[in-house]
């Protein structure tokens, strides 16, 4: 686990958790649009994607600092061997968890569900933020995907879902990473909506249990 200096200056109770490439990417553009007040997190057992990451706390999973190689098997197997670790980083007062990933490779999926339902357990409320792959990615890449999905819903207090075909279909003809870009800056809209609704629920004094009523549904984008 790395601490880097930032972590103590951004301490804050809402935690946003990038996990996996994609969902790390996401990451680096909150952090790059300009976030206040939360602390940002980056996990994954690729030690590059930990590298290029601007998180104020990276934890690197497995042993090797390699990939999953695309199976979500060995990023659930990773994310259980650090469960202590997980919980140590939320556990300093989080209120709010946001677990962001990107479904259909081996980390994001695997790790992404422990992650929230370590976070559920200790009673912080809990929101995956997560993108389903494109068609073209092929069929295995997307079953895995809704595996995530069912995990995730268990585990949360509320799922996120935006389809990269979604995004495909109205951007046809851009470059795959213009099309990324795209879906990333709604990812970051959801999570910045997300977070205004649970302060402006708080000053309004409503309590945990109505928001996490409200969340407690999987809400497609
Ligand atoms: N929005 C967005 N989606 C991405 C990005 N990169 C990859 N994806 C999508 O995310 C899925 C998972 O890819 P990664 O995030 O690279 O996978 P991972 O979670 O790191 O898993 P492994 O590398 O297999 O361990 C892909 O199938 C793509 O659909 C990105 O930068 N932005
Ligand atoms: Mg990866």
């Amino acid at each position: 686990m790395k601490y880097t200096h930032k972590s103590f200056l951004r301490q804050s109770n809402i935690k946003i958790i990038g996990i996996g490439c994609g969902g790390n990417n996401v990451i680096n553009n909150l952090y790059a649009s300009g976030i206040n007040d939360v602390s940002l997190l980056a996990c994954d057992s690729d030690a590059s994607v930990l590298e290029r990451s601007k998180a104020d706390v990276k934890l690197q999973l497995g042993n090797d600092g390699l990939g999953t190689g695309g199976n979500p098997n060995v990023g659930k197997k990773n994310a259980e061997e650090k469960v202590a670790d997980i919980r140590t980083l939320l556990g300093d007062g989080t209120d709010v968890a946001f677990v962001v990933s990107c479904l259909g490779g081996g980390c994001g999926t695997g790790v992404a569900p422990v992650v929230a339902r370590e976070a559920r357990q200790m009673g912080i409320t809990t929101i995956c933020v997560a993108t389903l792959p494109f068609v073209l990615e092929g069929t295995q890449r997307f079953g895995q995907s809704l595996e995530g999905v069912r995990e995730m819903a268990k585990n949360a207090d509320g799922v996120f879902l935006l389809n990269n075909q979604y995004i495909f279909r109205q951007h046809w003809d851009s470059p795959i990473n213009e099309a990324f870009a795209q879906t990333d800056g709604m990812l970051c809209n959801v999570i910045r909506s997300t977070i205004e609704f649970i302060t402006k629920q708080k000053k309004a004094n409503r309590d945990k249990i109505g928001l996490r009523r409200f969340l407690r549904k999987i809400i497609s984008i």
